[in-house]
């Protein structure tokens, strides 16, 4: 609050000020610069002053050098990938260590206090509240592996009752159990990383009355099932195929009649090692670790080895493991039943087309088997109701995506992105934002990215992406990429969060989302959001001699494409919008708890840290984050007395005040460290801090006094 006419005054630590910093430094905060020599110590990047991508970006790297992985960023917890074991990091030493501490949150930051603050926070101190610890980040960035570490965390520590130690035992191990199964199934090897999660899931961990793990139920969302029929240059299809192809014992190989070394087509890279395990000790771990794996392993096998037979053309094989005659077989695939009324009239279907059902029955059977397995492992491990009455919820959904093409897969994936980025800005920000404006300040000096723009664009009525594709599919005539970027064009043009390379020979669109921008290829895209399935497949399977494949068909509510009056679509993307609505709506009723996986590098190696774009933007977002110490909003000081009717007054009060303590000069106000409300003061965490810091050497001056007397006077 330096008057204008006031001379600048000399900066007190020059030799602290780091030239590099220079053009980032606002003001006259120089005073207050960081120690770049000690930015791994700053355990909160809401303290690191100023807040800048480049401060923080050299925090967080400065961290990952000394090998400290977590660091706060207020309410967020960041988590920095290190592409390397740490076991003594997270030993049960330390989830016990950090379980029984008064305050965890006076620890070095660790993903242990959030997993902590969530399950003391469920008892709540007037009613329960359920939590959900929502975990985002980047393909590759350690979200999955975040969630594994935050369910053994609870699998340990919410299990410490002597009194039914057999029934928590058995849930606890089958809670942990879903993962690796879950992850075989729904996993693959993609460009970014050897691991990656296909699909969304949120897990909830249900606890009693004592806060003790009573079981868990699991919710899923968008496999991506055309992984099963078509996979991009350098990926691989699910782990499970490979897991089973090598895993095999030589028993098992005459009887599902699997030739030795087949090179599958639909099974690219079957060399590749997966966290330096290969395939073969996977299926052993699975089959050793998984109390599931027996009890679905004919299930696995029938569709795993009829797909591989079918896609290496065993067409004859293919039918015998999937228990359905051959020749019906052969003509659903080749052969399509044309409807007139009641009449129908067979067509055989091009080379392509064959190809279409071919992939078509494999990514079908797939996903009823997926879909199977969920609902296994939730009736294996879900507590009966009334034994359980709050719940923790795990999120881990698939990171913001960007390839050289993109298409509805990259959408829904970035979609839901979209709603969680909202989820964040609207439960932390708004709420401070309804405070400030009660205390009647200015809103302008917190900026923050509201994307409901994108959201409308995305999903939004009358018109949006989401609502074209949808009417393509019900129209129900062949898909015309260019008509549709026509359309798109001429419905969605004003909004701005739209646009067009006009030197892109492609018909495309791009997204500016919150995290970056992406272009999708329209070409496909509309056949997707339909996902037809050719009424005689259905009919087939329903054949199958095999009662398990059998009853995943049985009851016919796979909607085929005969069977779909034309305003009754089912789409993808209605089916997606749909189960994310309900998602929210969870997340609304429950305390969120986020962290922020970072990945340092793109090529996932060791300890290594680069400022590449993608780190960057996340950076960006923690910025924003870090800069308004969303841990409680601003710390403020409350006034007591009548309400401050003149703000300005207060202003030169706490003015004089701050110039009193800090001696020469108080902090600039331009540089937003302070904000008077009607019964608030604002002061910055960094404001805080110093203040904390000022009182605590005035205290110990004043100790080392009172001891000088002391002595002199003995
Ligand atoms: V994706 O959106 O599903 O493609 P995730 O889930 O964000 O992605 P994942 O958890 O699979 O990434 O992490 C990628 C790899 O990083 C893991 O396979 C581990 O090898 C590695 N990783 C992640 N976090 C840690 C950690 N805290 N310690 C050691 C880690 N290694
Ligand atoms: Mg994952």
């Amino acid at each position: 609050m330096r008057r204008p006419q006031e001379k600048e005054p000399e900066v007190r630590t020059t030799q602290d000020l780091r030239k590099s910093l220079n053009d980032s430094l606002e003001g006259d905060i120089r005073d207050f610069l960081i120690n770049e020599a000690e930015l791994h110590t700053y355990d909160d990047l809401t303290k690191v002053n100023p807040v800048t991508p480049s401060t923080v970006l050299k925090c967080l790297q400065a961290r990952y050098s000394a090998k400290v992985f977590y660091t706060h960023a207020g309410c967020t917890l960041v988590a920095l990938n290190p592409f390397q074991p740490i076991p003594h990091l997270y030993s049960l030493d330390v989830m016990r260590e950090y379980h029984s501490a008064p305050q965890p949150q006076e620890f070095k930051p660790h993903i242990f206090i959030v997993a902590e603050e969530a399950y003391r926070n469920v008892q709540g101190q007037v009613e329960p509240m359920n939590q959900s610890l929502v975990v985002s980040g980047e393909s590759g960035a350690g979200k999955t592996w975040t969630s594994r570490c935050l369910m053994k965390y609870y699998a340990t520590v919410a299990t410490s009752s002597q009194k039914c130690q057999d029934t928590v035992e058995k849930i606890e191990r089958r809670v942990l159990d879903s993962n690796p199964v879950m992850e075989a199934f729904g996993n693959a090897c993609t460009l970014r990383n050897s691991n990656s999660s296909r699909f969304g899931k949120y897990i909830q961990l249900q606890l009693n009355g004592s806060q003790l793990l009573v079981g868990a139920s699991v919710q899923t969302y968008l496999l991506e099932k055309t992984r099963v029929a078509f996979q991009a240059p350098n990926e691989r299809n699910f782990h499970i195929f490979y897991q089973m192809m090598k895993g095999a014992t030589e028993k098992q190989r005459l009887e599902w009649m699997l030739p030795l070394e087949q090179d599958f087509a639909w099974l690219p890279h079957a060399e590749k090692t997966l966290e330096g395990k290969d395939c073969t000790s996977r299926i052993c771990i699975l089959k050793h670790e998984s109390q599931f794996y027996e009890e679905f392993e004919e299930l696995v096998l029938i569709t795993v080895l009829s797909l591989s037979m079918l896609c290496a053309g065993f067409l004859q094989k293919t039918a015998y493991l999937l228990q359905v005659p051959l020749d019906e077989l052969q003509s659903c695939l080749t052969v399509r039943t044309l409807r007139a009324g009641k009449q129908s009239v067979l067509k055989p279907c091009t080379q392509s087309e064959c190809g279409v059902r071919r992939d078509c029955l494999a990514k079908v059977i797939y996903a009823q088997l997926f879909d199977w397995l969920v609902t296994f492992i939730n009736n294996s491990m879900c507590a009966d109701n009334p034994t359980w009455c709050n719940f923790i919820g795990l999120l881990d959904v698939y990171g913001f995506e960007c390839f050289l093409l993109n298409n509805l897969e990259q959408l829904c994936i970035n979609y839901a992105n979209e709603k969680l980025q909202q989820h964040f800005v609207a439960h932390y920000l708004k709420a401070q934002q309804e405070e400030y404006v009660t205390e009647g300040l200015q809103w302008s000096f917190i900026r923050y990215q509201d994307n409901q723009g994108c959201l409308d664009l995305i999903e939004g009525s009358p018109s949006s992406i989401f609502s074209l594709l949808n009417e393509e599919c019900r129209l129900n005539r062949a898909s015309d990429a260019k008509q549709f970027r026509v359309r798109l064009q001429k419905e969605l043009s004003d909004n701005a969060s739209i646009s067009w390379d006009k030197l892109s020979k492609e018909p495309h669109f791009t997204v500016a989302h919150y995290a970056d921008k992406v272009s999708y290829q329209i070409e496909g895209m509309m056949e997707k959001n339909k996902d037809p399935v050719p009424p005689e497949i259905i009919s087939l399977l329903q054949k199958s001699q095999d009662s398990l494949l059998h009853s995943l068909f049985a009851d016919g509510d796979r909607e085929s494409e005969g069977s779909r009056g034309h305003s009754k679509v089912v789409t993808v993307v209605s089916k997606f919008k749909n189960s994310l609505e309900s998602l929210m709506k969870i997340l609304h009723s429950t305390t969120p708890h986020y962290t922020r996986c970072i990945k340092p590098n793109p090529d996932c190696r060791p300890l290594t840290f680069k400022k590449e774009e993608s780190c960057r933007f996340i950076v960006h977002g923690l910025v924003s984050e870090s800069r308004f110490g969303l841990r409680s909003g601003y710390p403020h000081l409350s006034l007591t007395g009548p309400e401050m009717s003149d703000q300005a007054v207060l202003g030169s009060a706490v003015e004089d005040v701050l110039n009193v303590v800090f001696k020469r000069r108080a902090p600039n106000n331009n540089n937003n460290m302070v904000h008077c409300g009607r019964t608030k003061v604002f002061l910055t965490h960094s404001l805080l801090e110093m203040l904390e810091e000022h009182r605590n050497r005035v205290r110990s001056q004043k100790a080392f006094c009172i001891q000088c007397c002391w002595r002199r006077y003995q």
